[in-house]
């Protein structure tokens, strides 16, 4: 099968984990290509959820590498605590390893992260506060630390003490905030889990590259979403990484052309968490039932998602940025209960309409929604396992949406378990 993208198409949350997990069963690795510990993934195994964040969802199949490549970044300290969790529930993570090229999320980065939020008041952009902007800011800066300096002392001292001259001029002169010790910070990182992480630690590009020539299976699996990417989405309420397929390549070490398949990932309505516009956002009663029925809160925060009707505008700009080749429909389930189902298929912007999304950002912040109304289908559809057992209603919803977006729908959620997907011909 070669290498095979799957890619969020909305503001993440789309069950990405679950699809990732449906095909890692035939890989020979998963890759994580971007994001860290704000990524939240969860995959259900015979009743069993595991709430993965930093760990490839591939994990979960013996016989698979999981991959943390080079665009991630990693907090060592959750990783070393999300391997102790996975240990002890019986799952085998002795086949992970993390890229050496990979950055390092750092003490001052989450308290960078809480206080900028703190100080931006009304502008926030609700991160998850892991420390995520400012350490892909420290990348980009050239000032960062990578997993690889936890093998060498001298080198991580040097660099941290380049980082801190700097990092805690700003804690203390900017936030009126003590210092950071780095002697603390050696004996945490290397002192603790350097050693720990260590025998993980390889040449991420080397080994995927010899995968693909041995004609072996690659996922490569992003975190949040295409309007959550830095250069894609709806900046500045964005992640400060690339999940769109293009960072799966730069993520990973794979070249455009070692790409086979790009699998979009959408959910039959949609969720964004954290700020930032989002033209089919609903409230009331239909937003409530929206999150309850999906169960629509942030897998590590906890913070309720806000919900809105299926956005075709946004999704089908997605699937051309990302280049899908099939999509993946998620929670058709979770609108079983609904008389009828709206699907954005264009915006109104001041009095005039519009098909495409558009570049401005004023110009969707006052996109009003133009719906088409479908029916609901009204009946359980968790049990189904083939399309021709779908209801009507719900096939002509998927119809809908592949007419309108021209990529197939490959795979429709039904439910959040393993095995609760409908795969169609
Ligand atoms: P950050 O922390 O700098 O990446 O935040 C920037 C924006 O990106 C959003 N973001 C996410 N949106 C949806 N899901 C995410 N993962 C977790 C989950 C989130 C959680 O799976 O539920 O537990 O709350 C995720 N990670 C980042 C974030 O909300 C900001 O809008
Ligand atoms: P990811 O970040 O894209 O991997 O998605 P999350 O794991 O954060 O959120 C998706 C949620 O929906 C998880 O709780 C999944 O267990 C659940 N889920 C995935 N697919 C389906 C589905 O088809 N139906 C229902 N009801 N839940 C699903
Ligand atoms: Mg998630």
């Amino acid at each position: 099968m070669g290498a095979i993208v799957v890619v969020g198409l909305q503001w993440g949350d789309e069950g990405k984990g679950k699809i990732t997990d449906l095909l890692a069963g035939r890989a020979a690795a998963v890759v994580r290509y971007q994001g860290g510990h704000n990524a939240g993934h969860t995959i259900v195994v015979d009743g069993d959820a595991f709430a993965l964040q930093l760990v490839p969802s591939g994990v979960l199949y013996p016989g698979v590498i999981p991959i943390i490549g080079n665009g991630v970044v990693v907090d060592p300290k959750v990783l070393v605590e999300e391997l102790r969790m996975l240990e002890e529930r019986g799952v085998d993570t002795s086949r992970l390893v993390v890229s050496g090229n990979a950055h390092l999320i750092m003490p001052y980065h989450h308290e960078l992260d809480r206080l900028t939020e703190r100080y931006l008041g009304k502008a926030q952009l609700g991160t998850t506060k892991r420390g995520i902007g400012p350490a892909y800011a420290d990348k980009a800066a050239r000032i960062g630390l990578r997993v690889q300096d936890l093998l060498d002392e001298k080198i991580f001292r040097a660099k941290l003490d380049v980082a801190l001259r700097e990092k805690n001029l700003v804690l203390a002169k900017g936030y009126n905030r003590l210092p950071i010790d780095p002697e603390r910070v050696v004996a945490d990182y290397l002192g603790t889990y350097a050693p720990l992480i260590a025998p993980r630690i390889v040449d991420s590009v080397g080994l995927v590259q010899r995968l693909w020539r041995e004609g072996r299976t690659i996922l490569l699996e992003g975190a949040q979403a295409t309007f959550l990417d830095l250069d894609h989405g709806t900046y500045p309420f964005v992640t400060s990484s690339n999940p769109t397929a293009g960072g799966a390549c730069t993520g990973s070490g794979l070249g455009p052309r070692q790409i086979d398949q790009v699998i979009g990932v959408a959910k039959a309505y949609t969720t964004r968490v954290g700020a930032g516009p989002f033209p089919t956002e609903l409230e009331g009663p239909l937003a409530d039932a929206l999150v309850d029925r999906g169960h629509e809160y942030g897998t590590n925060t906890g913070r309720r998602r806000r919900t809105g009707w299926l956005d075709l505008v946004l999704l089908q700009h997605a699937v051309r940025v990302n280049s899908v080749s099939e999509l993946a429909i998620t929670k058709l389930d979770v609108l079983d209960t609904f008389d009828e189902i709206q699907v954005c298929t264009a915006y109104e912007v001041a009095g005039e309409r519009v098909d495409e999304l558009p570049y401005h950002q004023s110009d969707l912040h006052r996109a009003h929604p133009v719906t088409e109304k479908l029916p609901g289908w009204k009946t359980p559809i968790g049990q189904v396992t083939t399309a021709s057992a779908l209801p009507a209603a719900a096939r002509r919803l998927l119809e809908f949406i592949e007419a309108r977006i021209e990529v197939p729908v490959r795979w429709v959620g039904v439910g959040p378990s393993r095995d609760q997907i409908v795969e169609l011909s």
